[in-house]
């Protein structure tokens, strides 16, 4: 059986660690591209040489030329560029619309066919216009985000409850950002629901509140830190585990933008739900019981998304 292909648009912090990740894990062969010259190429010579050491026999290759992504099985999306100081959120829109254009039509003309997973920011408004630019179907293609923000709610809880990170489920619903929701009735530690755990040892609600708001910022308290750019390892790890679940037709239930008809009372958008990812790229949704405080956050979250979509007709009268 022929190797699989992962290719990777966008070669900077993300998209040089996915490429480690995918060869590590041999998911496949792996085609960095950017708008960069020399950038995909540094980073896939210097990745090859991992090889030897590391024991993986990936194909590692850059290029800047979109005919080189032709039949890639899984894409990964990271082009664009950060938010910067005096930059509107407006402004970094407009600027990533564009990327997104030239990277669904890229996607269009050379592999249709493949699932794509979208991380750039801001991720809900990017994976719809991708779509848009792109016409692939809503089912084979969808954002990254709930796999992370679970993460670090699934990281500050076994570190509040001094348990082990595999225990932990955690839940995120929403969108990507300051509105996204953690979902506390859905959070367990091996199956006993974070509430009850919290009684037991004496966590108060006020400390739960602040995990969850901690988990809001999760994205910010890293770029406070890191003071240029902004999380990479847990993101492209994330992405990871869904394009796995993709390769494997592994059926996995993860949080994920993933394309809305009806579902949740929306339409039309993509919005941070759990969803089956398996061979036919987002299989289906899972509609769970919320209650009035989570579906009210989750309104809030979804309206959000919904402005976001409003401006990006704006910048691009195509996509009105
Ligand atoms: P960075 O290291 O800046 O890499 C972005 C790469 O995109 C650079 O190498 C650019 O040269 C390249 N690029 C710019 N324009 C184009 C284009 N038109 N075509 C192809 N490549 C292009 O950023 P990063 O890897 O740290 O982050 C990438 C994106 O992910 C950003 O938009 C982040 O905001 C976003 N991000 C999202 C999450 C989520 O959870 C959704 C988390 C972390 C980062």
């Amino acid at each position: 059986m022929a190797r699989k292909k992962i290719a990777l648009i966008g070669s900077g912090n993300i998209g040089g660690t996915l490429a480690h990740l995918a060869a590590q894990k041999e998911l496949g062969d792996v085609v960095l591209f950017d708008i960069a010259e020399g950038v995909p190429q540094g980073k896939a010579l210097d990745l090859s040489q991992c090889g030897p050491v590391q024991g993986f026999d990936s194909k590692i290759t850059g290029t800047n030329d979109y005919a080189d992504i032709a039949g890639a099985d899984v894409i990964i999306v990271t082009a664009g560029v950060p938010r910067k100081p005096g930059m509107s959120r407006d402004d970094l829109l407009g600027i990533n619309l564009k990327v997104m254009k030239q990277v669904g039509e890229g996607i269009k003309q050379n592999a249709p066919d493949a699932f794509v997973i979208c991380i750039t920011n801001p991720l809900d408004a990017m994976v719809w216009a991708l779509r848009e630019f792109s016409g692939l179907p809503h089912n084979k293609i969808v954002g990254m985000a709930g796999v992370l923000d679970s993460a670090r709610f699934a990281t500050f809880l076994a570190w509040e409850f001094e348990t082990s990170v595999r225990d932990v489920n955690a839940f995120v619903l929403g969108g990507h950002g300051d509105t996204m929701v953690p979902v506390l009735s859905y959070s367990t530690v091996n199956g006993i629901p974070v509430g009850d755990l919290a009684k037991i040892k004496g966590v108060d609600q006020s400390r739960l509140d602040e995990i969850v708001d901690r988990t809001r910022k999760g994205g910010g308290e890293i770029v406070g830190l890191l003071g240029t750019g902004s999380a990479f390892y847990a993101p492209a790890a994330s992405a990871i585990s869904m394009a796995e679940a993709y390769l494997g037709d592994q059926k996995r239930v993860l949080p994920c933008a993933a394309h809305l008809s009806g579902e949740y009372g929306v339409d039309g958008l993509y919005v941070g739900v759990p969803a089956m990812i398996g061979a036919g790229g987002i299989e289906s949704v899972v509609e769970i019981e919320l209650s009035d405080e989570e579906k009210s956050n989750l309104q809030v979250s979804i309206d959000a998304v919904k402005e976001l979509l409003e401006a990006c007709k704006g910048i691009d009268s195509s996509l009105a």
